[in-house]
């Protein structure tokens, strides 16, 4: 698949090493491969992990190399420089080096695990890792520091096996944005994650989304080549498409949630945030798969493939022959969405470009139950049930922890208010409402299961769908498009689409079946094979 070979190196990057043994070390082809050399033509900010794996593969850069480039870019701008401040913690350093000399080692030796062999990724502070690696997983909350887990969480754990190099814990808007009152991207022991995009950073209207905000803004700001985030509702797809990212909410239950500091199971995802479809594709593949302490990964069990990148690539890769449903009634109602009037011309620019490309555009294509959806309180309920219950599932799955229930969280920041309370954050008021909640064998938990699937699927997505024979829905990805994916349980996507006079970015989304990521995926690159590139944060090039 990847050749293991070393070739040639190219007279730029000989001249570039011949400046930098001038200040390093007398021997340019020790240099070559000293941990501080860096090749001029790679870009981090641009550079695609399918792009960098070539660059490993012909021998242009070395693991080593690529991690300490991640690591001198958070130093620069991350508690300095533009504070960022999109990574809480990175790995301790000898360590995080070590195994990127241990994936370079292997490559040598001819052993690639993947295509994600020695690629350095972020993974959002709410994903458990192994204590090895010298990295806390606390969902920016001090009262899971010093918490011991017993080993990788599945999902970190497959992609681990598979070459990933994690060099830190991104930033998030705290226990992923079900705590109370706090801004997106906030979290007590992360301080403001703000967007890279907009001169003046959060204070300046560089809000960077939540909850998934560090691992976006980390990848936009080439802190890491991608990440990992999670999404219950918004979380993956909003802070990517504030940052210029692609993404995948996958269909709840395609991967596993064991060791991730959860909301609900009924709704979180982990996912791929990246600067490709392919990108995405090829983390969504390597992390999916059954995990016998996650129920909700049986019923994908028969709906899991061995293979997504294919989806990115020709033939899958066209508008042509698919049908795509265009819901204006709500998810485009600017006075609902509350979205900026640049972003629906935007997407009637897409849908005519997606059109000329051979899609068939079904406009308008309502969805029945989306006025029912933006009323509801049911999604409400049974994330309040569910934290509450899962929570304690988390818990239970560490080795060692102060805190064993959702009562000793909220017991916990009231004893730490000094450092647990974001500024107007009176009381953690959600966490407060979530710990009076009966249970999810309590009718009023059940029912409100049944409003969401009714809302999210029989008269939602699948109802639409079938309707019109379409393959997808077409929406901004600010608004209420996530909320809808949601409550179903089903996939989301979001591309990058255009910029505001700020500079922030806003992206396009795709909403598909349950499990029907090749479809979604083959749309992703589509679209991204003849919309614009991708811009990078112009204050950073
Ligand atoms: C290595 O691969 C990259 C990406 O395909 C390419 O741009 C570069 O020219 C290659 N370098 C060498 C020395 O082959
Ligand atoms: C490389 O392979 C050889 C032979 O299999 C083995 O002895 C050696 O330990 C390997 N080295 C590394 C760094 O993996
Ligand atoms: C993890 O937390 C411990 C305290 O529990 C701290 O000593 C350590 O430095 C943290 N790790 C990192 C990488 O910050
Ligand atoms: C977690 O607990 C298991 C079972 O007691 C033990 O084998 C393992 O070493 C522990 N791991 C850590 C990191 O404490
Ligand atoms: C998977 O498909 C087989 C064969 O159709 C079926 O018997 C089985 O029940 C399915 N499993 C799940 C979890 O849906
Ligand atoms: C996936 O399919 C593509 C297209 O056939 C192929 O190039 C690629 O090697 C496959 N990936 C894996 C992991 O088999
Ligand atoms: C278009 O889709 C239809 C229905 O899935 C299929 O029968 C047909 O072969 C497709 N045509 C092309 C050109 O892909
Ligand atoms: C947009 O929503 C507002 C508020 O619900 C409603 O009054 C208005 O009719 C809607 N506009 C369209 C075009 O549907
Ligand atoms: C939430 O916090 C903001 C300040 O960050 C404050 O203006 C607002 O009133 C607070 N809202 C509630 C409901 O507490
Ligand atoms: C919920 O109901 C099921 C089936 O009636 C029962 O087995 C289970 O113990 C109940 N769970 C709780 C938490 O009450
Ligand atoms: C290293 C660093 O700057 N850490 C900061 C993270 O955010 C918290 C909360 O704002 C600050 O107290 C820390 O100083």
């Amino acid at each position: 698949m990847i050749g293991a070979g070393r070739l040639g190196f190219g007279g730029v990057a000989t001249l570039a090493v011949a400046l930098l043994g001038a200040v390093c070390s007398a021997s340019p082809t020790r240099d070559l491969k000293a941990r501080w050399y860096f090749p001029e033509e790679i870009d981090v900010l641009s550079a695609t992990v399918q792009e960098l794996q070539q660059f490993l593969s012909n021998g242009t850069v070395t693991s080593v190399q690529l991690t300490q480039r991640y690591l001198d870019n958070i130093a620069n701008n991350n508690h300095a420089g533009l504070y960022l401040r999109a990574v809480i913690e990175t790995a301790p350093y000898d360590n995080v080096m070590a195994i990127a000399q241990e994936m370079d080692d292997m490559r040598a030796n001819g052993t690639i695990l993947s295509e994600l062999h020695g690629i350095p990724m972020l993974f959002k502070d709410n994903i458990g890792t192994d204590m090895s690696l010298g990295l806390n997983t606390t969902a920016g909350n001090y009262g899971f520091l010093g918490s011991v887990t017993p080993g990788d969480s599945p999902v970190a754990g497959k992609l681990r096996a598979k070459g990933v190099v994690v060099i830190g814990k991104a930033n998030l808007s705290e226990l992923a944005n079900y705590k109370g009152n706090i801004t997106n991207g906030w979290s007590a022991r992360g301080g403001q994650t703000q967007s890279a995009y907009v001169v003046g950073g959060f204070a300046a209207g560089g809000d960077p989304c939540g909850s998934s905000s560090g691992s976006a803004v980390g990848v936009s700001a080439g802190f890491a080549a991608a990440a990992l985030g999670s999404e219950t509702d918004g979380s993956l797809v909003c802070p990517s498409n504030r940052a210029a990212l692609y993404t995948i909410r996958m269909s709840v239950g395609l991967s596993s949630r064991t060791g991730v500091i959860p909301i609900s199971s009924t709704q979180d995802t982990v996912g791929p945030m990246a600067k490709s479809t392919y990108d995405c594709a090829l983390i969504l593949e390597n992390m999916v798969g059954f995990d016998p302490s996650d129920s909700f990964t049986y019923a994908a069990q028969n709906h899991t493939l061995t293979n997504y990148t294919q989806f990115a690539l020709a033939p899958y890769a066209t508008f042509a022959n698919k049908t795509l449903a265009i819901p204006r009634a709500v998810f485009y109602n600017e006075s609902i969405t509350g979205n900026d009037p640049a972003i629906n011309p935007a997407m009637d620019a897409a849908i005519a470009m997606m059109k000329s490309l051979g899609a068939n555009i079904i406009d308008p294509a309502d969805v029945p139950s989306a006025n029912d959806l933006v009323a509801s309180t049911a999604e409400t309920t049974v994330l309040d049930t569910d934290i509450k219950v899962d929570l304690a599932t988390y818990f239970s799955w560490l080795n060692s922890t102060d805190l064993h229930t959702l009562e000793d969280l909220i017991n916990f920041d009231d004893a730490h208010a000094d450092l647990e309370f974001a500024p107007g954050e009176c009381c953690q008021q959600i966490l407060v409402r979530a710990v009076q909640t009966a249970g999810k064998n309590a009718t009023v938990y059940t029912d409100a299961i049944a409003t969401d699937h009714d809302l999210g699927r029989t008269r939602g997505i699948d109802y639409t769908l079938d309707k019109y024979g379409a393959d997808a829905l077409v929406l901004p990805t600010e608004g209420y498009a996530s909320t809808l994916a949601a409550v179903a349980g089903y996939p989301i996507v979001s591309v990058p689409l255009g910029y505001l006079s700020s500079g922030q970015p806003f992206g396009l989304a795709f909403i598909g079946r349950q499990w029907s990521e090749p479809t979604l995926i083959a749309l992703m690159a589509a679209w991204e094979a003849s919309a614009p590139p991708r811009q990078v944060p112009a204050q950073l090039e």
